[in-house]
């Protein structure tokens, strides 16, 4: 855990090429809190020394009652990278993950649309055995299909998680080819949705294991990994080039052990079946743990050995736990779910600065030209304020309202003056207001912390003098002429749904 000073925090805000904004998107039930439960209990940034709850997610009394998100909320998360895996055009090692768990109740679209608002990428987390087992409700599908279409249409970048594996192997027993034949459906169908809903300006958004957007593992075990995770791991041990091992890491690439060779086919020329490269090298040594630790004799010979060969060690202690904590024990430290979640993010999502040349294009309907909107697609935080309130949260105090949103350009500063923009479609220099922002806020821990300022790039929350005028969707500037950014694209089927309950009232 760190814990940090406001001052620390504030550093890290100000250094964009290490920031990224990302929400955790997918159906109910999937996992989503629970993963940002794990990344929380390590990568937390914790300002006062409060006492550790087992679920951190689980913010309000509603949400603990019924163990469900019902309102999305925001955490920065810190990481710190080894310096061979910097990305080029950072700054420094240290990195600021300012990550949203979002509701998966289908009543909850307006949430998710918030969040992805703010954010630059989304990962996705589905849940294997609901899939597996082909029961999927429709309902289910139908939810999937929305979000991935919310995602793409505030152009914020797909990642996946195939959540749960662990009970395909301690409960449901699958083989390692079996696992890798439903990650390839699970994978294939959102793929599909994605080509449906694809946007001709967003590239290379395709879910592919071998470009490092996809991540394998159980949430709850606090364990994951890439396929450049073991590629490196096995390039390390062989002393070979990564490229060639991550190739022979997915797709049809089997291994005949007779001719030392790797091959195409599942069958070589004597009828024997060949193991899969994912399987020999990723899946097998998993299911072979598993297996071993929930054997009901305990061979702690047979243990240590493939301990000794992953490189891991355990206490006394440790090893004679029982068999759900010794594999968990096992797994966080063979491949914590930090160090996979934070490297995908950090190499794969890029920061505010890049994205937001892409996402501008969502936010208004002005002249490309302009000088706002130029300063929201460099993120310039020397250029004019523009922020656009996505959200009213309460603040606990005074039974204030906090604005919430996304500095899109400039850097917001206590006492400054601004232009408060109504809505869009209604705005008009004649309902424009000046005022003050009285106070800046950051939610750490559902709780709200004090910053004098914030750069572009950030999530925030802040209050201005004469608070109750802003609504959601206001625009915040200090350039009196801004162009008012565009309201929230809350999906279709939310307005179906309201008609719906409405005419079944009537
Ligand atoms: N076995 C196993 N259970 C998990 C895993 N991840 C989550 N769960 C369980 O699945 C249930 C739902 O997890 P949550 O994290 O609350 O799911 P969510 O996606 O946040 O759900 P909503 O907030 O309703 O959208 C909980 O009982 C978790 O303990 C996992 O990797 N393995
Ligand atoms: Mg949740």
């Amino acid at each position: 855990m760190n814990e940090f000073k406001i001052e620390k925090i504030q550093q890290l805000m100000n250094n964009l090429s290490n920031t990224r904004n990302i929400s955790l998107v997918g159906c109910k039930d999937h996992g989503k809190s629970m993963l940002l439960d794990r990344l929380n209990s390590y990568a937390r940034i914790q300002i006062l020394k409060t006492r550790l709850e087992q679920r951190y997610m689980a913010f309000r009394n509603d949400e603990k009652h019924h163990s469900r998100t019902l309102k999305s909320a925001s955490i920065p998360l810190y990481y710190q990278l080894d310096e061979e895996n910097i990305p080029q055009d950072s700054n420094g090692n240290e990195f600021l993950i300012n990550c949203i768990d979002t509701p998966g109740h289908i009543g909850c679209d307006s949430e998710v649309t918030t969040a992805l608002k703010v954010s630059d990428g989304a990962v996705i987390l589905t849940d294997f055995l609901t899939e597996e087992m082909y029961q999927i409700p429709k309902e289910t599908i139908k939810q999937t299909k929305k979000i991935i279409n919310q995602v793409l249409l505030e152009r914020t970048k797909p990642f996946l998680m195939i959540n749960k594996v662990d009970r395909a192997i301690s409960e449901l027993r699958m083989e390692p080819e079996e696992i890798y034949q439903q990650f390839f459906r699970v994978i294939k169908s959102m793929n599909n949705i994605i080509s449906a809903c694809e946007d001709e300006s967003m590239a290379d958004i395709e879910i592919n294991p071998l470009a490092g957007n996809v991540l394998f593992g159980s949430a709850f075990g606090g364990w994951s990994f890439t396929l450049n995770q073991f590629a490196e791991r096995y390039s390390k041990k062989w002393n070979k080039p990564k490229e060639k091992i991550l190739k022979r890491l997915w797709g049809d690439n089997f291994f005949d052990p007779k001719r030392n060779k790797w091959v195409k086919k599942r069958e070589n020329k004597e009828g024997e079946i060949l193991e899969r490269g994912f399987c020999l090298l990723i899946m097998k040594p998993i299911c072979i743990l598993y297996n071993e630790v929930y054997n009901k004799e305990r061979n702690y010979e047979k243990i240590n050995k493939i301990l000794s060969t992953i490189g891991v060690k355990l206490t006394n202690e440790e090893s004679l736990a029982e068999n759900r904590y010794l594999i968990k024990t096992i797994m966080k430290k063979f491949l914590p779910i930090t160090d996979s979640f934070f490297r995908m993010i950090i190499s794969h999502l890029p920061s505010p600065k890049v994205s937001q040349q892409l996402k501008v294009r969502n936010l208004y309907e002005a002249d490309e030209n302009n000088e706002c909107i130029q300063a929201i697609a460099n993120c310039d935080p020397e250029g004019p304020l523009m922020i656009h309130v996505c959200k009213m949260i309460p603040s606990y105090e005074k039974n204030r309202y906090y604005a919430f949103g996304r500095v899109y350009s400039g850097t917001i500063k206590e006492g400054q003056k601004v232009y408060v923009m109504p809505q869009y479609e209604i705005s008009s220099s004649k309902n424009t207001f000046v005022t003050k922002i009285e106070k800046i806020v950051l939610m750490i821990d559902n709780k709200f912390k004090q910053v004098s300022h914030s750069v572009c790039g950030n999530i925030i929350g802040f209050l201005i003098v004469d608070n109750y005028l802003i609504q959601e969707n206001y625009t915040i500037t200090t350039h009196k002429n801004a162009p008012p950014l565009k309201k929230n694209n809350y999906n279709l089927s939310t307005m179906e749904k309201i008609q719906i309950n409405s005419q079944k009232k009537n």
